[in-house]
C-alpha cells in the first residue's frame, strides 16, 4: 500500500556525495598533487547528481482535481493502468507517490485534500510529511481562499517553492457560453479568471503569485505546457543547487587548505631565501637566493599537479588532449621554472608593492632587527604568495576543464558569471 511506499523511500535528497573516507582520500590525492585521482573521485560525485530526486507535492481542496492533475502530468488518462484514482469522493487518505514517466527522478505525490473549514496548515503539512517535498502545486477549482494562502505562506517559510493551479477552466468557459452566448469570449473569460485568482492571492498577502490555468480534459490548451516547462526548470534548478552545495565547495575547500598549508611556511622559505646565500638581484634593491626560490616554486607546481607527468596522466584519464588541458593553465609549469623566471617574478612584485615591507614587518616582528633584509623578505614573500594564488586558481580551472563542469553548467541552463566562478563562490 501507499504507507510502505512511503517508509521504504529514502528521505529528501541531501547533497552529501562524499563520505568522510572519500573526503580523506580526496584530500590525500590533492596533497600529492594527484589531480587524476582527484578527478576520478569527483566524477563519481557528478554521476551521483544524476540521481538527484525532485519530489513534487500536489495539494488543494478535496475535489479540486489533484488526482486528475497527477495523471495529466504523467500523461495518463483516468482509466489507464497505474493512474491515480479520481472521482467525486475523496479517495486519497495518504500521500501517494507516482513516478514521472519521462523524468524518473521526479516523483509526483498525490496528497490528501485540505479541509475547507477549520484548516491548520501546520498540522496538515506535518501530517503529509512536508520536508519530503521540494516544490508544491496548490490547486483550486474555484477561487483561492485564505486556506490556500496560509498553505503557501507555510511552504514559503520552509524555503520551498510553490505554484498555483486553477483547474477546471473548461467548466467556467462552458457556463459562460451558456449564460452569455452573444458576448462570449474565451480569451476574456480566461483573463477574468486569471485576474481574479491573482487578485485573491495578493489580497491574502502573496506578493507575486504564479497561477496556471488548466483543464484536465484539454491539456493541449491553456497553461499546461507552461507547467511542464516549470517542472523541467525546477529539476535543473534542483540539480544545480545540489551541485553547488556539493562539489565546488569540496574542491575549493581542499585547495584552500592546501594553499593555507603552503602559506604557513612561506615566511620560513622567505627567511631562508634572504639568508646566508642571498645575492643581490640586478635591478632591485634586494638580495635573495634564487635557487631556493626556483625549487620552491617547482614544489608548488607539483603540489597542485601542474607538471608534465601529472597533466599527461590527467588528460589520458578524462580522454582529452593534453594540449587542451594545458590551455587553461596561466602560470608556468614546473619544468618552465628557471632562475631567470624567478627574477622576473621578483621584479614584477617589487615594482608593484614597494611599501609592503611595513605590512609584513608587523606580522613577523623579529624581522625588525634585520632592517636591511626587510625589503628582500617582503618582496620574496609577496612573490611566493601571488604565485601560490595563481597555481591554486590554475588547479581549479584544470578541474573544471577535466570534469567538463562548464558543459554541465551549460546543460543546467546556468551561465557562470566568469570562468573563475568556482573560486569566487
Ligand atoms: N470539468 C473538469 N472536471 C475536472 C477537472 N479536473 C478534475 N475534474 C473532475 O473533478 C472531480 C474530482 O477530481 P479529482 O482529481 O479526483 O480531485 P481530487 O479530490 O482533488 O483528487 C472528478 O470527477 C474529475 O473528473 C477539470 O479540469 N475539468
Ligand atoms: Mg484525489
Amino acid at each position: 500500500g501507499s504507507t510502505s511506499a512511503l517508509t521504504s523511500r529514502p528521505g529528501p535528497y541531501c547533497p552529501q556525495p562524499l563520505s568522510k573516507e572519500e573526503l580523506e582520500a580526496l584530500k590525500a590525492a590533492f596533497e600529492q598533487g594527484n589531480l587524476s585521482g582527484v578527478v576520478s573521485r569527483l566524477q563519481e560525485t557528478l554521476e551521483s547528481l544524476e540521481n538527484v530526486q525532485l519530489d513534487v507535492g500536489i495539494t488543494g481542496e478535496t475535489g479540486s482535481g489533484k488526482s486528475s492533475f497527477v495523471n495529466a502530468l504523467r500523461g495518463l488518462g483516468d482509466e489507464d493502468a497505474g493512474a491515480a484514482r479520481t472521482g467525486v469522493v475523496e479517495t486519497t487518505r495518504e500521500p501517494t507517490p507516482y513516478q514521472h514517466p519521462q523524468y524518473p527522478n521526479v516523483t509526483i505525490w498525490d496528497l490528501p485534500g485540505i479541509g475547507t473549514t477549520d484548516f491548520h496548515p501546520d498540522a496538515y503539512l506535518e501530517q503529509v510529511g512536508f520536508s519530503r517535498y521540494d516544490i508544491f502545486f496548490i490547486i483550486a477549482s474555484q477561487r483561492f481562499t485564505a486556506n490556500h494562502a496560509a498553505l503557501a505562506c507555510h511552504i514559503q517559510a520552509m524555503d520551498k517553492s510553490f505554484y498555483f493551479v486553477r483547474s477546471k477552466v473548461d467548466v467556467d468557459l462552458d457556463s459562460s457560453l451558456r449564460r452569455r452566448p452573444s458576448s462570449y469570449s474565451e480569451v476574456g473569460v480566461l483573463q477574468e479568471i486569471r485576474e481574479n485568482c491573482l487578485e485573491g492571492l495578493r489580497a491574502q498577502g502573496i506578493s507575486s503569485p504564479h497561477v496556471f490555468l488548466l483543464s484536465a480534459f484539454e491539456l493541449s490548451k491553456y497553461d499546461f505546457h507552461l507547467l511542464e516547462e516549470t517542472l523541467e526548470k525546477e529539476l535543473s534548478h534542483h540539480k544545480r543547487h545540489a551541485f553547488l552545495m556539493a562539489l565546488p565547495n569540496i574542491s575549493l575547500h581542499i585547495l584552500e587548505k592546501k594553499k593555507a598549508a603552503m602559506l604557513e611556511h612561506m615566511w620560513l622559505v622567505s627567511i631562508v631565501a634572504c639568508g646566508v646565500h642571498a645575492e643581490p638581484i640586478p635591478g632591485l634593491l634586494i638580495s635573495c637566493d634564487v635557487n631556493v626560490l626556483a625549487r620552491t616554486l617547482q614544489g608548488y607546481c607539483k603540489g597542485f599537479g601542474l607538471d608534465d607527468d601529472s597533466l599527461e596522466k590527467l588528460a589520458a584519464q578524462v580522454g582529452q588532449p593534453v594540449g587542451q588541458m594545458k590551455a587553461v593553465i596561466k602560470s608556468p609549469l614546473a619544468k618552465e621554472i628557471s632562475n631567470i623566471l624567478v627574477v622576473q617574478l621578483l621584479i614584477q612584485v617589487g615594482s608593484q608593492t614597494p611599501k609592503l615591507s611595513n605590512e609584513v614587518l608587523i606580522s613577523v616582528p623579529f624581522l625588525g632587527c634585520l632592517v636591511s633584509g626587510a625589503l628582500s623578505f617582503a618582496t620574496t614573500y609577496k612573490m611566493l604568495r601571488s604565485f601560490v594564488n595563481e597555481v591554486a586558481a590554475d588547479a581549479q580551472r584544470l578541474l573544471t576543464k577535466a570534469l567538463k563542469l562548464d558543459q554541465l553548467l551549460y546543460i543546467l541552463h546556468w551561465k557562470p558569471p566568469n570562468s573563475d566562478f568556482i573560486i569566487s563562490l
